[in-house]
């Protein structure tokens, strides 16, 4: 085998001082307690992308502040190939319901790059605890055996569960079986998967960072200036994901067709980027820009900043997230953290987000037409527009914030270092 070597992403500051304004104070003095309770365990998160994506934008500031509040907390990132970023990508779509072969070599692929990874872990000092993100590093989970039979095993399953393909989840659940503890986002996720224990746990958006933070107006112009000729003077829609086919761009252009027919100059912003261990997304990527070039108002923006991310959600009239399965979906939280109303399938961790009439509207997944007719209520009505953002920055503040997740996620893992 060759070596593979895992590394550290560079991580911003947090202190969680930063988050006073936002959480009351006996979350901050329980964060406190736990965070003793840990003091002497060495923690480590495994996942498979240090950029793009949810489980990088979580860790990005769930790491950072376990370390201010002084638990001992490292995050590594696999090293692997697009050999096996092909596998592993295979494997999320068949755990989120789509049916494709698992062949032999494919597992062996899956095995070996795992094995590489994990072997360089060997020499270190063990850590209490291992946190392990999707699948695609569960498979590190038989070389921990050995080389730290002590460390408590935690896998963080972020995707969504609802109709796993059978095959997928077999393979899947050989490892799951034997960790010590899952965390889904939506107990209807855990289902068929062979799991000891299991917790659920909403994921959340930090609202300190650059892309969730709150931006004067020259910072909103500045970026403003840099899209021409996309403008925030016309109506505008925005939905911003990664380029992979469960987040249904296509569906969102029809919607936007849809809403164009009663809403004149409306403007629709399809936002993405490429995640590290997403091979996909490139060819996606360029489906999308070929279908959308016909529409001089379509406009299909790669790798934007956090604070493009940012003005984006803010200055958008209505946020769209027409996925077909959603594990969470972060950015609907962003979105209505931002007070912008989102108009988002009903599927996954989406209905949580978004309450019907409330924060946005929910819509069947098969239905771009109806997302579109969501979107044209929502435009034709400044006051509901202003309500619902209104509503939609409470919701967020009161559930789908990080503090409350810390607390969550570090709770479990106290109890599997007891
Ligand atoms: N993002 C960008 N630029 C882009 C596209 C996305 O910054 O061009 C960001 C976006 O702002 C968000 C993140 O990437 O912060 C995407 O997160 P999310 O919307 O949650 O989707 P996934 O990348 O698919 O994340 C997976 C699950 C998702 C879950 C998340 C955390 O699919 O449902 O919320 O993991 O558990």
């Amino acid at each position: 085998t060759m070596a593979r070597t895992m590394h550290a992403p560079s991580l911003p500051d947090r202190t969680i001082d930063a988050y006073t304004d936002v959480t009351g104070p006996d979350r901050l003095e329980r964060l406190g307690s736990l965070a003793d309770t840990l003091a002497d365990d060495r923690i480590l998160h495994i996942n498979s992308t240090a950029t793009g994506g949810g489980v990088a934008e979580l860790l990005r500031s769930i790491v950072p502040l376990c370390n201010d509040l002084e638990i001992d907390t490292d995050w590594l990132v696999m090293d692997a190939d697009d050999d096996f970023f092909e596998v592993t990508k295979a494997m999320h779509n068949a755990l989120q319901g789509n049916s494709l072969p698992l062949t032999e070599a494919m597992k062996a692929i899956y095995r070996a790059v795992n094995e590489e990874n994990a072997i360089e872990l060997e020499d270190e000092d063990a850590y209490d605890l291992v946190v392990i993100h999707d699948p695609q590093p569960l498979g590190m989970l038989e070389h921990f055996e050995e080389t730290m039979p002590e460390a408590a095993i935690v896998w963080r399953c972020h995707i969504d569960l609802t109709d796993p393909a059978p095959e997928y989840l077999a393979f899947v659940s050989e490892y799951t079986a034997r960790v010590d503890h899952a965390i889904f986002s939506r107990s209807s996720y855990v289902g068929e998967t062979a799991v000891p224990e299991t917790s659920i746990i909403y994921p959340s958006i930090d609202p300190v960072t650059e892309k969730n933070r709150s931006l004067d107006a020259e910072a909103v112009a500045d970026v403003s200036d840099r899209l021409d000729p996309l403008s925030f003077e016309d109506p505008l829609v925005t939905q911003i994901s990664r380029f992979d086919p469960w987040k249904d761009q296509f569906g969102t252009l029809e919607a936007y067709r849809r809403a164009s027919e009663d809403v004149s100059d409306l403007q629709l912003a399809l936002v993405g980027g490429m995640a590290g261990d997403d091979p996909e997304g490139l060819e996606l990527y360029e489906q999308v820009a070929e279908e959308a070039t016909a529409d001089p108002n379509v406009h299909v923006l790669t790798d934007l900043p956090d604070t493009g991310v940012n003005v984006l959600q803010r200055e958008s009239d209505v946020v769209v997230q027409k996925s077909l399965r959603e594990g969470f979906g972060l950015v609907v939280s962003e979105a209505l953290w931002k007070r912008t109303p989102v108009v988002g399938s009903n599927v996954g961790g989406i209905p949580l987000q978004i309450v019907d009439g409330e924060t946005g509207y929910l819509v069947d997944p098969d239905d771009a037409i109806g997302a579109g007719e969501r979107v044209v209520d929502l435009l034709e009505d400044d006051g509901r527009r202003a309500k619902f953002g209104e509503n939609a920055r409470e919701h967020v503040r009161k559930q789908f914030l990080l503090p409350r997740q810390l607390v969550e996620l570090l709770d479990v893992l106290a109890d599997e270092l007891d």
